[in-house]
């Protein structure tokens, strides 16, 4: 699988809230996608600090990664922030396991033989987890597509057919999705994987 990313900041603004990580582990890579409350610096910095909190857990667990002890990393670590939505994935290619929780308004979907989604839990990192967060773990296929995008991206299943789009490279195909369902009013990121 080859992972990739576009983001822009809302218009007027010089940095984005939202932020990324696609890092290699041992047997796969892990993705985080970050939405700092609101936009601008304070923001970014909310986002930021989940990705540092991302960064340095990843040392020493590059082979075993517990996606629910990630979160409640970051929780503890924006505590003072503006906090965050967030969504973490882990995709296991030696098991062959993709293993992905949501947090908020973020949205992270596999496209294999049928449409995945986890069930996303309310709540914002840094302020209030949900009570219980679910971890759903779907099968890798060959072919799966991965996308995760923030809500600064308009929900439409049309960036599908983008994200397949092999005339595209993973970046191309997410700064396309964020040019034609961009909001101009938010932070805009996505995340491709195929
Ligand atoms: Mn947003």
């Amino acid at each position: 699988m080859i992972f990739g990313a576009f983001g822009r900041p809302i218009e007027g603004e010089l940095v984005s809230g939202d932020a990324y990580r696609i890092r290699n582990m041992e047997h796969g890579r892990l993705i985080a996608l970050a939405d700092g409350l609101g936009h601008g610096a304070a923001a970014a910095e909310a986002s930021q600090k989940a990705l540092s909190i991302i960064d340095r857990y990843v040392i020493g667990h590059e082979s075993e990664v517990d996606l629910m002890d990630l979160l409640r990393l970051c929780h503890a670590g924006l505590v003072g922030t503006r906090g965050a939505v967030m969504g973490l994935c882990h995709l296991n290619l030696k098991d062959r396991i993709w293993s992905s929780l949501v947090v908020g308004n973020i949205t992270l979907r596999v496209l294999s033989h049928r449409r995945l989604n986890p069930i996303p839990g309310g709540g914002i990192v840094g302020y209030k987890l949900p009570k219980v967060v679910h971890i759903a773990e779907w099968p890798y296929c060959e072919g799966d597509i991965f996308i995760s995008h923030t809500d600064g991206v308009k929900e439409d299943y049309g960036m599908d057919s983008l994200a397949r789009d092999q005339g595209l490279s993973v970046e191309q195909a997410a700064e396309r999705i964020i040019e034609k369902y961009g909001a101009k009013t938010d932070d805009a990121t996505v995340i491709v994987g195929r």
